[in-house]
């Protein structure tokens, strides 16, 4: 069973990810991996904590000779910001702590700190917001790397792009070749397919800064080369789309998922949305003209690209902060402003690709299992085999 938790504290000493599941053999590319947490960190619109920090993963366990060993993986990846923050946040207690703590006391409404701080009995939300900070994607984004190192074992390739920010946003069909292109260019500014919506889009960013305000925005996952047959439809919890939406849902920020077409799909007719079946007797497999259905029919995986769509709020923290109540006094005031981003669209949908590669990766090995990978391996050509009699 693939698994994996995070640790960490915003401004602690470091984040922890601690993967389970994998099979052994599975051959583990650090480079990869920092790249992954690279990408996660860029986009226009990110705030002067990511000058900071520079992420990089240091395997603890579970690899050795730059393969999987089948045993339980721990990641680590240093918070440099921690130094300004030794005082405040203390393991343990010391004469002075209290003094150096930084409390936040007029919670930011959108944010966890109100619903936080009334859960764990806190008049000073610092706690809940350590632990609600997006840095915490940064380990997500290192565990999830393992799962798309997985699956290119088997030529399944999960990429991310930008659709919208604010009020802009790319109507056209997008190729995977231009999904690639974005994604190998480091240099883009959000990971947008056209450049002239990307340049409108970095001055909406512009226009929040200066308002002191913050823009959300829509982020797209393709997962190219999933099998047909992943989750299942025969019990509620087990259908992929279903958990595809809870994996990118759990993203901060993140407040709408759709699959494929899925919000379009509500508002047209039944044969303006299906996607008729045909078949290639060449490959030998069952395709479809159009892709609406973002490769999932109940709940299970119909050989085409799998999309996911995640939806952000703008964030919650504003400089030009709206009006709140104090946790102690309760009286009205404006809400606390604490460095933070303008947007993080780009950002989003690297973490998405995690969390979907997670998914996909998850219903993979249900489906093959193998303790190590030359038995999934195996398991999965019988399948392939399977396909090309079916
Ligand atoms: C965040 C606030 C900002 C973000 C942070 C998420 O951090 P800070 O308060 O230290 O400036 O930069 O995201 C990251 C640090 C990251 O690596 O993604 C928040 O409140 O959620």
């Amino acid at each position: 069973m693939l698994r994996f938790f995070t640790a960490g504290e915003s401004h602690g000493q470091a984040l922890i990810a601690w993967i389970s599941g994998l099979p052994a053999g599975v051959a583990v590319d650090v480079e990869f991996v920092n790249r992954e947490l690279h990408r996660r960190q860029l986009g226009y619109g990110r705030g002067g904590r990511q000058k900071i920090e520079k992420d990089r993963a240091d395997f603890l366990a579970g690899v050795r000779h730059g393969r999987t060993i089948g045993a339980p993986i721990a990641i680590r990846i240093e918070n440099r910001d921690w130094k300004n923050w030794e005082k405040a946040l203390p393991v343990e207690d010391a004469d002075g702590a209290e003094e150096a703590q930084r409390p936040l006391t007029s919670p930011r409404p959108g944010h966890a700190d109100l619903a936080g701080a009334l859960k764990f009995n806190l008049h000073d939300a610092r706690y809940v917001l350590e632990r609600a900070s997006a840095r915490e994607t940064a380990a997500r984004t290192a565990a999830g790397s393992l799962s798309k190192l997985l699956l290119r074992e088997f030529g399944i390739e999960v990429l991310s792009h930008t659709i919208a920010v604010g009020h802009i946003r790319v109507e056209r069909a997008v190729k995977w070749q231009e999904i690639q292109a974005a994604c190998a260019n480091l240099d883009s500014p959000l990971r947008c397919v056209d450049a002239e919506k990307e340049a409108q889009m970095k001055a909406e960013v512009d226009q929040a800064l200066r308002a002191g305000d913050s823009v959300g925005g829509i982020f797209e996952v393709v997962a190219r080369g999933v099998p047909p047959g992943l989750g299942s439809h025969a019990q509620w919890d087990e259908k992929l789309d279903g958990r595809l939406a809870r994996a990118v849902m759990s993203i901060q920020a993140v407040k709408g998922v759709e699959i494929g077409t899925g919000i379009a799909n509500a508002t047209s007719y039944g044969s303006e949305v299906q996607d008729e079946i045909r078949y290639d007797g060449g490959r030998k497999r069952f395709e479809r003209g159009s892709n609406r259905a973002g490769g999932v029919e109940g709940g299970i995986t119909n050989g085409e690209d799998v999309v996911v769509r995640g939806y952000l709020k703008p964030i919650s923290t504003l400089r030009r902060a709206l009006t709140s109540a104090n946790l102690q006094t309760k009286e009205a005031l404006k809400a606390a402003y604490e460095r933070s981003d303008i947007c993080v669209v780009p950002a989003a949908g690297v973490i998405a690709e995690a969390m979907v590669s997670h998914v996909v990766a998850e219903a993979f090995l249900e489906k093959f299992g193998g303790d190590s990978l030359e038995e999934t391996r195996r398991n999965f050509q019988g399948y392939l085999k399977q396909l090309d009699n079916f």
